[in-house]
């Protein structure tokens, strides 16, 4: 019998920057079976001193915004500029329709084949519209690997960009002239999020309707309260498929995280993050625990029938179960 891949080869393999290693070491994350978190956990335990290096930069616009291209001008700016880049696209859709997978895969073509780009497809777990609960892990892998810039795609529709800046250093915001956002009612929720803000496809023929649109953002901008101390957010036009304006965005990213190192937001944010994946874990854990002993997995079942068909408060049913679960 072959011998089992171990934690020590993750490591090794995630140390010489070995792309097959590291995608393999995601996927192990990714695993929702017992044994595999057990082994995803020594192996994130093992990787820990080499992670906290990147910096980790969340994308987020409606569907066809031009999140994708951004990503692929834009790491190549930032290769060229000495730095390794990892993409971890998640695509919402691709429980649905499994070939925006591969529609993505396409667009970040060239990007896909610089030896110091990483792109980790789509998950496919379907989790709170498509973000994997684990991308805050699969982030460390990609970090303990040497990659300076972590870029994670995610479609502003729903739950998805909540999750996004959980884990991320800096959220990005693309933009598109008329490009339906007001309508879907997420344009203020992301507005809070923001950090910077690109209007993508801008060109002659646009560009005034452009610049009427960053006078209305940036209106909108002066009744929010700033999330960060001394930033005012760039609003900055161009085009991710001309390489319009992303030099600007590259420099604004490095000057906005030099701003955050000297707050000491930097490493603040970063440790209330962790702290709310731990709660995220505990929850997880717990649920987990529930579910292997077929008693309490039961009773979790008649508890949530009692919640979902109103019968009773959904408050009240998790807090017996909770009990039960304690005293067993
Ligand atoms: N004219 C123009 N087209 C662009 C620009 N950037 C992206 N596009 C086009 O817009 C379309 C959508 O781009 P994507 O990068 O796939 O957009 P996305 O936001 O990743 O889309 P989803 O992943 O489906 O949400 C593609 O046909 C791109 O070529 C731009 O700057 N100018
Ligand atoms: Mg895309």
């Amino acid at each position: 019998m072959a011998k089992q891949f171990g934690i020590e080869d993750y490591v090794k393999g995630i140390k010489a920057g070995d792309k097959r290693i590291l995608g393999k070491a995601i996927t192990l994350i990714e695993s929702k079976k017992p044994e595999h978190r057990d082994l995803a956990d020594k192996l994130l335990k093992a990787i820990l001193p080499m992670t906290g290096n990147s910096v980790r930069i969340g994308i987020t616009g409606v569907p066809g915004a031009g999140k994708s291209t951004f990503i692929e001008t834009f790491g190549k700016l930032a290769i060229e500029q000495g730095k390794k880049v990892a993409v971890l696209a998640v695509d919402p859709s691709s429980t649905l329709n499994k070939g925006s997978i591969l529609g993505d895969k396409t667009r970040m073509e060239e990007l896909a084949k610089n030896p110091n780009a990483f792109i980790r497809p789509s998950p496919t777990s379907g989790f709170l519209g498509g973000v994997a609960n684990t991308t805050y892990e699969s982030l460390l892998i990609c970090e303990a690997a040497g990659y300076d810039y972590i870029l994670i795609e995610t479609v502003g529709v729903g739950q998805s960009e909540i999750l996004v800046n959980d884990i991320t250093d800096v959220f990005l915001y693309l933009k598109i002239i008329g490009g339906g956002d007001e309508l879907q009612g997420i344009k203020r929720g992301i507005m809070e999020m923001a950090d910077l803000i690109f209007i993508n496809k801008v060109d002659a023929e646009n560009l005034a309707k452009a610049k009427l649109t960053k006078t209305e953002l940036s209106r909108a901008l002066q009744f929010i309260t700033p999330k960060e101390k001394g930033w005012k957010v760039p609003i900055i036009l161009g085009s991710a498929l001309k390489n319009e304006g992303l030099a600007e965005v590259f420099e604004k990213v490095e000057e906005f995280i030099s701003l955050k190192k000297k707050n000491g937001t930097f490493l603040e944010n970063r440790k209330n993050q962790a702290e709310k994946r731990f709660e995220f874990w505990v929850k997880e854990y717990i649920l987990e625990k529930a579910k292997i002993d077929h008693k309490l997995e039961i009773s979790y079942l008649e508890h949530q029938k009692k919640a979902s068909e109103l019968v009773s408060n959904a408050s009240s049913e998790a807090r017996e179960f909770v009990k039960k679960l304690f005293e067993n």
